[in-house]
């Protein structure tokens, strides 16, 4: 089976790569960055709906148009608490890079005691048959804003979110315990389940 990743993102593709090697050793798994140059410039996929199922839809059908095949596409978010939520749906524009996108949260946030820094992440993927039909699947992973950001693994918000309220980050704990339980790999294992069904429906 092929299957085509509709992301750019770097993090996320290795992210999910990880997972699908071990969970689906047979899956020959391709992303955008793996089309050939005059494909991969015909992909443009506008971000332009409200909510992650909408924008991981519209990835997926420009994934779509371009390779045959099953697509699956992933749309995620930050939501912080006592910012009601934000910066969600908008997390990859809250500020121009990851640095940037920490520090503001950071600066919104300062003083507030542990309690008032509640936030999860929230995944949505959505996985295109060959016949171009979506089934969407979603994880999340409730944890907290540290008081700095800490660590240079991982990616995005990483650096300033722990599980715990006063343990280390994703920053700080790398692949391995993202892999094993985040919103995208329980995003993902959904996928994966539901992969498995429908391919051993398949003639042989
Ligand atoms: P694609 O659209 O190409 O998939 P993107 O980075 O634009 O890449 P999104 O539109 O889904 O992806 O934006 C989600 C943002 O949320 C992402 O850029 C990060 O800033 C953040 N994010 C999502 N998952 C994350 C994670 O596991 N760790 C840290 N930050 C994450």
């Amino acid at each position: 089976m092929k299957l085509y990743l509709a992301t750019e993102n770097a993090g996320k593709i290795r992210e999910m790569r990880a997972i699908l090697a071990e969970a689906l050793p047979r899956a020959e798994v391709y992303s955008v960055a793996d089309l050939p140059a005059e494909k991969r410039g015909l992909y443009q996929a506008d971000e332009t709906g409200t909510t992650y199922s909408e924008n991981a839809l519209i990835k997926a059908r420009a994934l779509a148009s371009l390779v045959d095949g099953w697509i699956l596409s992933e749309d995620s978010g930050f939501e912080v608490a006592a910012l009601g939520g934000a910066p969600g749906v908008y997390s990859a524009r809250y500020a121009p890079d990851d640095k940037a996108r920490c520090a503001k949260i950071l600066k919104a946030l300062e003083g507030m005691p542990p309690a008032k820094r509640r936030a999860q992440f929230v995944a949505c993927m959505v996985l295109l048959d060959a016949g171009g039909n979506p089934t969407f699947f979603f994880g999340r992973k409730e944890g907290y804003i540290a008081t700095e950001a800490r660590g240079d693994q991982g990616f995005g918000y990483d650096p300033i979110f722990s599980v715990e309220s006063s343990g280390p980050t994703w920053g700080e704990t790398g692949a391995e315990e993202k892999k094993a339980d985040s919103h995208r790999s329980r995003a993902l294992r959904l996928a994966v389940q539901y992969m498995i069904v429908r391919d051993s429906l398949l003639p042989v």
